[in-house]
């Protein structure tokens, strides 16, 4: 049987019922189970806390949550304060509201009737089903009712905005809701070690990568594109400041309106005992619908042509007839990976413009074969635990969230989307900023080492020749 509510739908749950982590079972679904009310109360009565949810066609998501087991004993109503009915979605758009017991109403928070499905409220807020429903198509039309507003307080949302003015479901779900002392929020992308031990290892793991002998390569050329004040400086800044061991603002980061970056500048990191890891970080002027690289100057700066501190021109491309072209660009010279710098809070922000210039970007990488991701910065602004604690990123439903839209936006995996918590604010290094950040620089050289090593197959099959300096 398979379970509709997503993750961070139980997130959600879980933080509303407020009382520690929870472990969510399904216990019953009318899809599977059929919708009947003597299948429900045999697969839901005794269970202890439960939570009813109901789906639409339309994508709207609500229920009741009940803190008391459902019974078929007698015909009654359950008494409770912790009880209260919910909205997660609706017309497919989040809206994470709890509707609670209004005082005075505590002793009609759920009524059991043997021959009823989850009810709540009195002659009743939400009477899901009497006796047996069948399907329709693909929907259960609903015998029950909402009268929401009876007892529980709907804060002024009204019917219409929580069903559609409708009670045809697709599936309704009932999850038995256990306490679980091991979970601490699930996190949606696996990591635990964020202790200095760890990030020594990361460190060194970074400080340790080697390019694929063979190439010629020494260092691999990570560039970074993406809108004015998305955080590319700041994320190389970032970078630096990690390697170095205090806070170091070598690249010029702002919130102007225009481009602080108007230069191609390459930029290389020296750790503190003056070794340098084997990457250097290419910042590009901000990418704008009418402004930033066009995509003759982003097939340039991928094949090397684009020499460092170019000052870029808003109203002329560089020539390959210009002096400072660089004619015979070496595999050195070139684009290993391309990172595009997003801002978590402003993704609603990037214009189909600009969507259309990145995927055409995309064509000429994809050609190239040049790994793609995506660094989603000031994902502090989005989530307040994140901002008190960069560990909790990955349990961050809301992180996860932006996660998904950034990679859906420029069709990447979702696992090539690397949330990011830039220094900005801060004085001193935080180990939490730091592993974060190096989890994502980790999984870029990752996927530099794939693409290296499909030079190397393009170099032995004779497919590519490689361009070696004169
Ligand atoms: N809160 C927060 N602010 C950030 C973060 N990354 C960058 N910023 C701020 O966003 C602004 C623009 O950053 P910048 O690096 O200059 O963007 P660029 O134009 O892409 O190079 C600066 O004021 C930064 O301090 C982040 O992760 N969190
Ligand atoms: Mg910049």
């Amino acid at each position: 049987m398979g379970e509709r509510l997503k993750h961070k739908d139980k997130d959600q749950l879980e933080r509303w019922i407020g009382t520690g982590p929870k472990t969510f079972t399904l216990l019953y679904a009318i899809t599977g189970d059929g919708c009947n009310s003597k299948i429900f109360h045999e697969k839901c009565d005794g269970q202890g806390p439960t939570v009813t949810v109901l789906y639409n066609a339309k994508g709207s998501v609500y229920g009741g949550y009940s803190p008391m087991s459902w019974n078929s004993l007698s015909t009654s109503y359950s008494s409770c304060t912790e009880a209260f009915l919910f909205q997660l979605y609706h017309d497919g758009n989040q809206k994470a509201t709890k509707f609670e017991l209004k005082p005075g109403q505590y002793h009609y928070a759920v009524y059991n009737n043997p021959n009823y499905g989850p009810v709540f409220g009195y002659e009743y807020d939400l009477f899901t089903f009497n006796n047996n429903v069948t399907r329709t198509g693909a929907t259960f039309p609903l015998n029950g009712g909402a009268s929401f507003g009876k007892s529980y307080e709907m804060l002024g949302i009204g019917a219409n905005d929580i069903h559609n003015g409708n009670f045809n479901v697709t599936e309704l779900e009932v999850y038995r809701v256990t306490y679980n002392e091991n979970k601490q929020g699930r996190p949606w992308r696996e990591f635990d070690n964020w202790k200095t031990k760890d990030l020594a290892r990361l460190k060194e793991d970074i400080l340790s990568f080697k390019l694929l002998p063979g190439l010629n390569i020494d260092e691999a050329r990570i560039v970074m594109i993406g809108p004015v004040g998305a955080g590319k400086s700041s994320f190389f800044n970032t970078i630096d400041s990690i390697f170095r061991g205090r806070i170091t603002q070598r690249a010029c980061s702002g919130c102007l309106a225009q481009s602080v970056t108007t230069r191609y500048i390459q930029y290389s990191v020296r750790t503190e005992s003056g070794s340098s890891p084997k990457f250097i970080l290419c910042d590009t002027p901000g990418l704008e619908e009418s402004a930033g690289l066009d995509v003759d100057e982003c097939c340039y700066l991928l094949d090397g042509n684009i020499p460092d501190y170019y000052l870029f021109n808003q109203k002329s491309t560089i020539s390959p007839k210009a002096e400072e072209f660089g004619v015979y660009p070496t595999t050195q010279g070139k684009i290993h990976c391309v990172v595009f710098v997003l801002d978590a809070t402003a993704l609603d922000a990037v214009s189909d413009k600009v969507v259309e210039k990145v995927k055409n970007f995309q064509r000429v990488m994809n050609d190239r074969e040049i790994p793609q991701l995506i660094v989603l910065t000031k994902i502090d602004k989005l989530c307040e635990d994140v901002q008190k604690d960069t560990s909790y990123t990955y349990k961050s439903w809301k992180v996860e969230e932006h996660v998904d839209k950034a990679s859906e936006l420029f069709g990447l995996r979702r696992s090539n989307v690397l949330p990011v918590k830039n220094y900005e604010k801060e004085e001193l290094l935080d180990v939490n900023i730091n592993t974060l950040t190096l989890l994502a620089l980790r999984k870029i050289l990752d996927l530099v080492d794939d693409y290296m090593q499909n030079l190397i197959d393009r170099q032995k099959f004779g497919q590519m020749k490689i361009c070696e300096k004169k």
